[in-house]
């Protein structure tokens, strides 16, 4: 059984749930808060920049949202998460890369941070800089990236772990009180519910919707639009 620790409404955690639906493969989440002050020893072993998601599964203990997701099509390749093609294999890396390795840190610290958990779990006071900077000047070179480069209904051929991470983080902005205009970014926009309401993210998005809702600060307009 894979052991998920991490939160529900964690973008990269959801990113290996619904991963874990898509392939099947049954699995337990943990409710681990990296914000709190006494995480387990095995946790920052694990994972050394305190960060959420880590897997336990056969024994090993793995962390990161591509790492696992890689070492999942491994040990269990039926449904895979990466396309075969090499051309779209590198294309959904590459997404994957852009979202994580460059959106991820101005969705999540520039402005979810900022104005719900930062004040939330540590009583900070939020960086309206800060948040003006995420929201005027990265964030919409980054979804005028993805923008220009979705061709087709998937970013990489068929549904892959590119879409699982552009949507996951697409959520967790629309969390963070902002949306991703049908004006500006039609395709990004059509892509965010297509994927939402695909069924691995569906079975996902049921059982995040009350944890999420329950969190009061979070902005679920998207769950209410969806039907979660
Ligand atoms: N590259 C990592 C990023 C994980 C990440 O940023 N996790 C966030 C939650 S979505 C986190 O743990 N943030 C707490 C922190 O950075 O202190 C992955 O893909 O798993």
């Amino acid at each position: 059984m894979l052991q998920i620790y991490g939160v529900p409404f964690s973008a990269h955690t959801r990113k290996v749930i619904v991963a874990a639906h898509h392939k099947r493969l049954p699995f337990e989440l943990s409710q681990l808060v990296p914000l709190t002050p006494d995480l387990p020893e095995w946790f920052l072993r694990a994972s050394p920049l305190r960060q959420i998601p880590v897997v336990v599964h056969g024994g090993r203990t793995i962390a990161d949202s591509s790492v696992i997701a890689l070492y999942l099509d491994r040990v269990a390749p039926e449904r895979p998460l990466y396309p075969e093609a090499p051309d779209d294999y590198a294309k959904a890396l590459f997404i994957e890369e852009l979202v994580d390795g460059a959106l991820a840190k101005h969705v999540l610290h520039g402005v979810l941070f900022q104005r719900v958990f930062g004040p939330r779990f540590l009583g900070l006071t939020p960086d309206r800089d800060l948040i003006t900077r995420s929201l005027e000047e990265h964030i919409p070179l980054r979804l005028a990236d993805l923008e220009a480069r979705l061709e087709g209904d998937w970013f990489a051929g068929a549904f892959s772990y590119a879409d699982i991470t552009v949507a996951s983080m697409l959520l967790n902005f629309h969390y963070a009180g902002e949306q991703v205009s049908r004006d500006t970014h039609p395709r990004l926009h059509a892509l965010l519910r297509r994927a939402l309401l695909h069924e691995p993210f569906a079975t996902a998005l049921r059982a995040e919707a009350p944890a999420a809702r329950g969190l009061h600060d979070l902005d679920t307009h998207l769950l209410d639009e969806l039907g979660y």
